[in-house]
């Protein structure tokens, strides 16, 4: 396709065309060949998950209370064992129910390697390798998995986020060479999740979804699979325009903290409450500043924007600054508990919060506990620790957030967890307050 080889080339030809915005509606046409089977969610679909973290897990045990014949794939034998006694491996709320319903119910089992099925999704980790390239051993590994249960009239799912390519570039190319007609035998589409840690049993079902197939044929097949679950709108589109769309979502929003995390170490130099500037801006009818805090986690947005930037580093220069000031974020902060601790004798540090952001036990790529950490490290005085979410820590002794604050005569506040906002304003008293939150204003 002209306009996809013209985006390929986009880094290294700067005259190349631009891409096709026309290709976004998809021509409505039955595939070729004899009538393909329905895709639509029920007892007759079988569905081959691959990754069951959080978002393999809770889309296997949705299909499975929809009635779809799940296979889970994980490579932890830990993770298998835990599923397949109806219990879970990850924190959010409501999972434990769903998953144990599939599980009695006989409609979600887990296992080390794929079974033939309907329909294969692939949600495996895509990170980013040291040098901030991304790593994609784990797509390729899920899709050469699959390879020996595949057949015709399969349908192939990418749901990983994943830089521009990697659908057509490396699952499709890896189904190709082992000899299957993608587009007429076997569909191939990228369909990008999109819910919020926290909130992800809602939002899979509730979220608009974006479906992008390798061809027509393939878009139309995940269109009818998706839509038969998903109660917001399926949209279909290429799968390219797929794979930019989640990378653009999650740029959008580090780039916006990063413009709150820049106000606020603005407005601390110049002696001014950025909670305060940042409330009455957002009066105005086309502002909507968002809330600065340590710095950004989690295992997204820290990262998908770095996918962008691997592709193109002359064209994404305020991605990269984005990142560049969302990364030096804990650094200031670190600074500031430096300075509150030389103004005190014997300091007592209370961190407040671990997780990556509010009311999760999620510590991935977390800014909070990277700060703790070096702290630790830095060794300016006693440290305690509070994460209501954690009952055990292996890296990290715990203390009740009561004794903590009671004890501390500085209060870092690192993480908004609801707990933390009914501590009674008194406790505070007389405590030099690192707030990164605007917790306690
Ligand atoms: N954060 C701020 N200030 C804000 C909002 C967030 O500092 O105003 C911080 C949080 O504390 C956290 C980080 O940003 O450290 C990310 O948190 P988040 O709640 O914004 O997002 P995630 O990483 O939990 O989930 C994101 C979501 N993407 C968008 O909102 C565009 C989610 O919809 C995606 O599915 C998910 O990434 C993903 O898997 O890509």
């Amino acid at each position: 396709m002209a306009t996809d080889t013209a985006t390929a080339n986009a880094t290294t030809n700067a005259s190349a065309p631009q891409v096709d915005l026309s290709r976004t509606q998809i021509r409505k046409r039955a595939p070729t060949g004899e009538r393909r089977r329905s895709f639509r969610t029920g007892p007759e679909l079988r569905v081959c998950v691959v990754g069951l973290g959080y978002i393999g897990l809770p889309t296997a045990s949705l299909l499975g209370t929809k009635g779809c014949q799940v296979h889970g794939v994980d490579v932890s034998p830990d993770v298998v064992e835990t599923i397949n006694a109806g219990r879970i491996h990850i924190e959010e709320p409501d999972l434990d129910l769903l998953v144990k319903s599939a599980v009695q119910a006989g409609r979600l089992k887990a296992h080390h390697t794929p079974v033939e099925a309907d329909v294969f999704v692939l949600a495996v980790p895509t990170p980013i390798m040291a040098d901030k390239q991304p790593d994609l051993t784990m797509v390729e590994a899920a899709a050469r998995s699959i390879l020996p249960v595949v057949r015709k009239g399969n349908l192939v799912i990418l749901e990983s986020t994943s830089p521009v390519g990697t659908t057509d570039g490396v699952v499709a190319r890896i189904l190709r060479e082992a000899g299957h007609n993608v587009g007429e035998e076997v569909f191939v589409a990228y369909c990008p999740e999109r819910v919020l840690p926290g909130r992800i049993l809602t939002e899979l079902v509730e979220n608009d979804r974006i479906v992008g197939g390798v061809n027509d044929n393939s878009t139309e097949v995940a269109l009818e699979f998706y839509q038969s679950f998903v109660r917001g709108e399926v949209i279909g589109t290429d799968s390219r325009s797929a794979e930019m769309v989640k990378l653009s979502e999650n740029s959008f929003r580090d780039v916006n903290i990063a413009f709150a995390n820049e106000l606020s170490m603005i407005c601390a130099r110049a002696g001014i409450s950025v909670w305060e500037v940042i409330r009455l801006a957002n009066r105005h009818p086309r502002v909507n500043i968002l809330q600065p805090g340590p710095g950004v986690g989690g295992h997204c947005i820290a990262v998908d924007p770095w996918f962008i930037v691997a592709s193109d580093p002359s064209h994404a220069r305020l991605i990269r600054a984005a990142r560049e000031v969302n990364d030096h974020k804990p650094h200031w902060v670190i600074e500031r508990v430096r300075q509150c601790a030389s103004q005190v004798r014997e300091p007592v540090i209370a961190c407040l919060g671990l997780s990556f952001k509010a009311d999760v036990d999620d510590l991935r790529e977390s800014p909070a506990a990277e700060i703790v950490r070096e702290l630790q490290r830095a060794n300016l005085g006693e440290l305690l620790i509070v994460e209501p979410h954690l009952l055990f820590h292996p890296e990290f002794e715990l203390t009740r957030l009561e004794d903590a604050v009671a004890k501390a005569n500085i209060v870092l506040v690192l993480v908004d967890h609801k707990p933390f906002k009914k501590l009674r304003r008194e406790a505070l008293h007389e405590k030099l307050l690192i707030d990164t939150r605007g917790l306690y204003l």
